[in-house]
């Protein structure tokens, strides 16, 4: 299909929701010598019906964490499914295979985070629970608001900001849960709520949080 756009319709919402199985859009950057990111522009469409159902579908917990002898809450909200077959929306398990295929690794499990507002935010670290190897890759899909993406040199350095929208795909690759830290600032002042959902493989991640 040379030239067209293969669009896959899920059947759960066909007549709403298709990820782009070619993945045309896909723009890749190295950010250093060893580590790529790659973005996947609209990936899903029907994108904001996803974000619906699952804002209310997921059993979001707001955790407390320990960072250096102290304990704060979480400023987001969290899930995990460990099997495949009880995340709750027929479109994400489509997504799983549909990422396995692409990037020839065997995602098993899906974190989410929910940021409900501009206040939500989360800090600059690796993604130790989806990478324990030198090399990884990781795509992280946003659903809803807009928000920025930072990524850094985990030695110090300047960062490079994405803003993946609704439907859009960010996937980090090589070295870069190695070598770099990411982060998503709070946006004082925006209302709408971000869900994104991180693509977890046992083959490359150990898989306690
Ligand atoms: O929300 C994002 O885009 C990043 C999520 C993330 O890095 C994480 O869950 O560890």
């Amino acid at each position: 299909m040379s030239g067209q756009v293969q669009k896959d319709l899920f059947a759960s919402d066909a007549s709403q929701t298709a990820a782009d199985f070619d993945f045309s859009t896909a723009q890749r950057s190295a950010i250093d010598a060893h580590s790529w990111i790659e973005v996947v522009p609209g990936w899903l469409s029907g994108s904001h019906s996803v974000f619906e159902r699952l804002t209310t579908a997921v059993p979001w917990r707001q955790h407390d964490r320990r960072l250096f002898d102290q304990t704060f809450r979480e400023p987001r909200l969290t899930a995990e499914y460990k099997t495949l077959r009880n995340v709750p929306d027929e479109v994400l398990r489509k997504a799983v295979s549909a990422l396995s295929k692409y990037y020839g690794v065997r995602y098993d499990s899906v974190w989410l985070n929910f940021y409900r507002h501009g206040e939500d935010s989360t800090g600059w670290h690796r993604d130790r629970f989806s990478c324990r190897k030198p090399e990884c890759i990781v795509p992280v899909l946003t659903l809803g608001a807009t928000r920025r993406f930072l990524i850094k040199p985990r030695n110090g350095g300047t960062s490079i900001a994405y803003k993946p929208g609704s439907g859009d795909l960010i996937v980090m690759g090589g070295r870069s849960q190695e070598d770099w830290v990411h982060s998503v600032p709070k946006e004082p002042g925006l209302c709408e709520g971000r869900i994104s959902i991180n693509f977890q493989s046992s083959e490359q991640a150990i898989t306690e949080r």
